[in-house]
């Protein structure tokens, strides 16, 4: 999908489209104050104070007729510069004019706005020289936002466009956003009962329904598999800390904002755990460790508790309450290296059999000059750093360098994908770390019987499963591989009346071979119950009649295709199983 912001013409476009927005909305609702009105990845939006008024989606039409009506009158837009001195008497019946400029640098001495008709706004520009130009728009949708974006101020009304400069354009950009709907993982999460939210329960919350639990194990299952022959040994540990427990790492202090409020229990402090390393440091704690030991990998399916914005949560994708595929690897420093290989490969290995291949590595650096953020060792984060890149090179790995980006402790390595809707997200991470090891004075014996501290690398593939199960959702838009499918088999008697008997038969075999398979005996047409097995994305599908149930065999149909096959009830399970056993995507 077209970055409108990142494409000069369209984000000048997108930019005066706010403005004749903004007069539209005051020729229909004169009280109207506006704040601020960015251009965005998706088109534009403008944050309005309305006074008591909520918008209704039946307002985007009017406003949007009255924007057709202004662009046909074809006023010029004109620039005038202003001192900051003027700009302030010009606004000074504008709370939120008058707190833009207050603000704005003393080195901007000259203030710019431009007017289009009856209609003057602050803004730096550039515009169209036209509303003439403003043709092919569209309103998307709108929303509460609270001011500067902080729940204790008022909340303005948002509303969302785009522009473009043909009718093509906008139809084809609609068209996408119309797919991008389609696949988002909140509707198809409704849709197929994988997950809920429930306000008794709390924002960014979601409860995991039967065939997402479903679809969840099998992920746990396979990554289980894969860490143990990799030599994970994997924990449980309880998803709360102490205060000192986080004080010791470095979380109460560098990451607070992120956490939980801390509560009291009889005499000790504990917090909710927005991360699970520190329990991890300390099972490695638990014994001593010799230089042969070493790597250790201590894997978890953690759940962590995180303070996200209310306006930030979204689905699955980012929540409150997640579990975590995480794992910290315990290595000497001459293992850096070999061991960030194998934490790499193994992320090259999940997303080729998940199919993933729209992703980017980014490998996040510190910036040298900011001695704040980063812990102070230059030695470490040249060494660090350059070995990092030395591994990607060798493997080959396609990367993009984000200095600034690294966390305080180390730098890292973070897989980016792009969700249906929204910005870009981190799926899997790979961070290393000197710090922490050093915090709880971590230590194994060199070959000199000497204590060194080592190295840790965190890591998560999937990252969350949560974020990681959004993203599966809306890659396979809800058409899931048969091996993680709810129900993988849904079983069809033409006539539950004559093959209602052999379709029971049937179903309870496969059931006895591990396979989910669900009858549909109900008393509807055929028609329907295919339609019916369609919508829910069944891999299979066996109708079952009257041939069928005299041979002792089944006729599957595959999910989106229109011919049936038939086969014995053996050679069905053998197929399918192989299916499920090689973890197949669907053709
Ligand atoms: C990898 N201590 C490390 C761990 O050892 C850690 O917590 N790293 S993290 O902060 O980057 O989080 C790991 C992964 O969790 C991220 O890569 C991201 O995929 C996922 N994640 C982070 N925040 C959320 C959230 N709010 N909702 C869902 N998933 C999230
Ligand atoms: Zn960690």
């Amino acid at each position: 999908m077209v970055n409108i912001k990142e494409d000069e013409r369209l984000s000048v476009l997108n930019h005066s489209c706010a403005h004749l927005l903004a007069q539209a909305v005051k020729h229909l609702y004169p009280e109207a104050k506006f704040w601020v009105g960015p251009v965005v990845e998706e088109g534009f939006y403008y944050d309005i104070d309305l006074g008591n008024k909520t918008l209704t989606d039946e307002d985007l039409p009017k406003i949007e007729k009255e924007m057709k009506k202004i662009s046909k009158d074809g006023k010029r837009i004109v620039r005038h510069e202003l001192t900051k001195e003027d700009a302030l008497e010009m606004f000074k019946e504008d709370p939120y004019k008058i707190d833009l400029i207050s603000r704005m640098d003393e080195s901007e001495t000259t203030i710019s706005c431009y007017t289009q008709g009856d209609f003057t706004d602050l803004c730096r520009g550039p515009h169209v020289e036209s509303v003439k130009e403003l043709k092919h728009f569209k309103l998307i949708k709108h929303s509460g936002a609270y001011w500067k974006g902080d729940a204790k101020n008022k909340m303005l009304q948002r509303i969302y466009g785009v522009c473009f400069d043909t009718q093509e354009d906008l139809d084809a950009y609609l068209q996408e956003l119309e797919e991008a709907k389609q696949r988002d993982h909140r509707k198809i999460g409704k849709e197929q009962e994988l997950f809920m939210t429930h306000e008794l329960v709390g924002a960014g919350m979601p409860l995991w329904l039967p065939n997402g639990a479903l679809i969840r194990h099998e992920l746990e299952n396979y990554i289980y598999k894969k860490e143990r022959d990799m030599g994970y040994e994997h924990v449980y540990t309880p998803c709360v800390g102490t205060v000192d427990l986080y004080k010791t790492s470095g979380h109460w202090d560098h990451y607070k904002e992120n956490m939980f409020p801390m509560m009291k229990v009889d005499d000790e402090e504990f917090v909710l755990r927005p991360m699970n390393c520190p329990h991890h440091m300390l099972v490695y704690k638990n014994k001593m460790h010799s230089y042969r030991d070493l790597p250790i990998r201590i894997g978890e399916f953690a759940t962590d508790f995180r303070y996200e914005a209310s306006g930030a949560v979204k689905g699955l994708e980012r929540v409150r309450c997640m579990c975590q595929n995480d794992a910290h690897l315990f290595v000497r420093p001459d293992q850096i290296g070999e061991e960030f290989k194998r934490v790499v490969s193994l992320i090259l290995d999940v997303y080729k059999d998940f199919g993933i291949k729209d992703y980017k590595f980014r490998l996040s650096l510190r910036d040298k000059n900011d001695k704040e953020k980063y812990f102070d060792d230059d030695d470490m984060w040249e060494n660090a750093e350059n070995k990092l890149r030395e591994v990607l090179n060798e493997m080959n790995v396609d990367y993009f360098e984000a200095e600034g980006e690294a966390a305080f402790y180390g730098p890292k390595l973070d897989v980016e994908v792009k969700p249906a809707v929204g910005a870009e997200v981190t799926l899997s991470t790979c961070q290393l770390d000197f710090l922490l090891p050093r915090r709880f004075e971590l230590t194994y014996v060199d070959s000199n019987g000497e204590k060194q501290t080592p190295v840790v690398i965190h890591r998560a593939i999937f990252g969350t499963f949560d974020r990681f199960t959004a993203f599966l959702i809306e890659e396979t838009k809800g058409t899931f591989p048969t091996w993680l499918a709810p129900t993988q088999v849904e079983v069809i008697p033409v006539s539950s009346e004559f093959q209602g008997d052999y379709a029971r038969e049937v179903t309870e075999k496969l059931k006895e071979q591990g396979i989910r398979a669900e009858l549909d005996d109900r008393n509807e047409k055929l028609g329907y119950r295919l339609r019916e097995a369609q919508t829910k994305k069944v891999p299979y599908t066996l109708i079952l009649g009257d041939n069928e149930k005299q041979d002792n065999t089944v006729s599957y149909r595959l999910h989106g295709q229109k011919e049936t096959t038939t086969v014995s009830q053996q050679e069905f399970i053998k197929l399918i199983k192989e299916e499920v056993d090689n973890k197949e995507m669907r053709k």
